[in-house]
C-alpha cells in the first residue's frame, strides 16, 4: 500500500489549519500536545494520519520491519481476577476449562526449542493464587539451565503486584529476585486504560493503573526493559486512550526504559464485554498511526497479527506500525479464546518473511532488545535444514 508523502499533506488546501499544523509539527519533529492528540483522533482522516505516522516510521525505522523468533508458555487460566474483557480466565472452580501446566510439563515444553534459534520465551498467564514469586523465580532458573542464551520477557505488572503482595516484598525486593534468577524483561501486559473510572469499569479489582506504571518505572530503575500496552476499541473515549498514552510518554521521558508500544484491538468472543461490537479495521489503522504521532519517545510500535490477523498487520506497515512480534508458535491462547483473527497463531520464519516482503518492506530478526539478527532482504531459505 502506498502512503501518502506528508509534503503533499503540508500543500493540500483541502486540510484544516488545525490538522495542517499538525502536521508541520510532525514534519519539524516537535511533540505534539494533548488536545493535538485528541484532535488526530476526532478529526483525521486514514490518509492524513497514515502519512504523518508513516514519516515518523520512515524517519525512525527506516523501511524495516522487526519480528523476533519467540514461543510462549502460559502456565495457566486460572485467575484470582476478573477483568470483564477477559475470555480466558476461569476461576479455580470452573475446572473443566481451567489448565495448570505442572513445572514439570512447563520444562518439558522449554526443552522442545534446545538447538532451536529461538531468541525469547514470553511467560504470561492467569494470576493463580498458589503460584508465588519464589515458584516463579525457581521456574526460571531451571529455564535458564535448559536455554542459556534465552531472553526471558515475563510476567505482566498484574501477576508481579499479586506475587510480591503474596510474598510481603516491595516491588523493588520481588523484581530484584527476579532477576537475579534471570528474568531479562517485561512484556506489556494488564495495562488496559489507565484512565481510573474506566479501568473500573473493566477490570476493578487489580492492579491500579499508579502500580501498573510503579512497576514498570522500578523494573526500569533495575535495568529490566518492558513493553507497554492499550486495550483499545470497548467503552473507552479518544481522550481516555490519549490520556493513557501520554501517562506512558511521561514515564518513557523519565526512564526511556519502554521498547515499544502495542496497542490491543478488544475481541469480543466469549467475555462479559461481549455485546459491545469490535472495532473496523480502518479505526485499528487510525490507532496505530495516532499512536506513533503521539508517542514520539517510543522507538517502536508493534502490532500483534495473531490478535488483527495477516492482512490488517501487513496495512498496519504502512501506518506507524515497524514490529509485528514473532514467529509465536501456537502456544498462545490469551486471544484465540476471545475471538482472534488467527486460530493457530503459529508462522514459520520464512512465512513471516514473505508477509513482509509483500508489501515491500525490508523483515529484520531482532532480538527482544531490538539488535538485529539477521536481514532477511536477500536471504536464501533453501541453505537452511529446519527453521521454526
Ligand atoms: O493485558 C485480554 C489483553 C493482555 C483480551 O509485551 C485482550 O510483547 C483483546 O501482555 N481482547 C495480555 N485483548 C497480553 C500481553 C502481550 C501480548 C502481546 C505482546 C506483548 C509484549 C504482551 O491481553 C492483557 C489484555 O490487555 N487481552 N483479553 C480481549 N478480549
Ligand atoms: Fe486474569 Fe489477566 Fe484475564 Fe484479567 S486479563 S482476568 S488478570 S488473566
Amino acid at each position: 500500500m502506498s502512503i501518502l508523502k506528508i509534503e503533499s499533506v503540508l500543500l493540500d488546501s483541502n486540510i484544516s489549519k488545525e490538522l495542517k499544523n499538525i502536521a508541520e509539527k510532525v514534519y519539524n519533529q516537535q511533540r505534539i500536545s494533548f488536545e493535538e492528540g485528541v484532535l488526530l483522533f476526532e478529526k483525521g482522516e486514514l490518509g492524513y494520519l497514515g502519512s504523518l505516522a508513516n514519516y515518523i516510521r520512515e524517519k525512525k525505522n527506516g523501511n524495516n520491519v522487526y519480528f523476533n523468533r519467540n514461543f510462549h508458555i502460559e502456565p495457566t487460566n486460572i485467575c484470582v481476577f476478573d477483568c470483564k474483557f477477559c475470555s480466558y480466565s476461569r476461576l479455580l472452580k470452573q475446572k473443566s476449562e481451567a489448565w495448570e501446566l505442572s513445572e514439570e510439563q512447563i520444562l518439558e515444553l522449554v526443552s522442545n526449542y534446545k538447538g532451536k534459534p529461538v531468541t525469547e520465551v514470553h511467560i504470561v498467564g492467569g494470576v493463580h493464587p498458589k503460584m508465588g514469586l519464589m515458584y516463579f523465580a525457581n521456574l526460571i532458573k531451571k529455564i535458564k539451565t535448559i536455554l542459556p542464551d534465552i531472553h526471558v520477557k515475563a510476567f505482566t505488572a498484574v501477576e508481579l503486584e499479586y506475587m510480591c503482595r503474596k510474598a510481603k516484598v516491595n516491588y523493588e525486593e520481588g523484581l530484584r529476585i527476579l532477576k537475579e534468577h534471570g528474568q531479562n524483561s517485561l512484556p506489556g501486559g494488564g495495562a488496559e486504560i489507565f484512565d481510573e473510572t474506566i479501568r473500573k469499569e473493566i477490570c476493578e479489582d487489580k492492579c491500579t493503573s499508579a502500580e501498573w506504571l510503579e512497576i514498570h518505572e522500578t523494573a526500569h530503575k533495575l535495568g529490566m526493559p518492558s513493553n507497554a500496552t492499550m486495550l483499545y476499541g470497548h467503552v473507552e473515549k479518544f481522550e481516555h486512550r490519549i490520556d493513557h498514552m501520554n501517562r506512558l510518554r511521561t514515564l518513557q521521558d523519565k526512564t526511556k526504559g519502554f521498547n515499544t508500544f502495542i496497542p490491543l484491538k478488544f475481541r469480543n468472543k466469549d467475555n462479559q464485554m461481549s455485546h459491545l461490537a469490535e472495532s473496523s479495521v480502518i479505526e485499528d489503522l487510525r490507532n496505530y498511526a495516532v499512536s506513533r504521532i503521539y508517542m514520539d519517545n517510543f522507538n517502536h510500535i508493534k502490532a500483534y497479527w495473531p490478535m488483527i490477523g495477516r492482512t490488517t498487520a501487513q496495512l498496519s506497515l504502512s501506518f506507524g506500525v515497524d514490529d509485528i512480534d514473532g514467529t509465536i508458535d501456537d502456544s498462545t491462547k490469551i486471544y484465540t479464546m476471545a475471538g482472534s483473527e488467527e486460530q493457530s497463531p503459529a508462522l514459520t520464519t520464512q512465512e513471516l518473511v514473505e508477509m513482509i516482503k509483500q508489501v515491500n518492506r525490508t523483515p529484520i530478526e531482532r532480538d527482544t532488545l531490538y539488535n538485529v539478527i539477521t536481514d532477511y532482504s536477500t536471504y536464501d531459505f533453501s541453505k537452511e535444514v529446519s527453521l521454526v
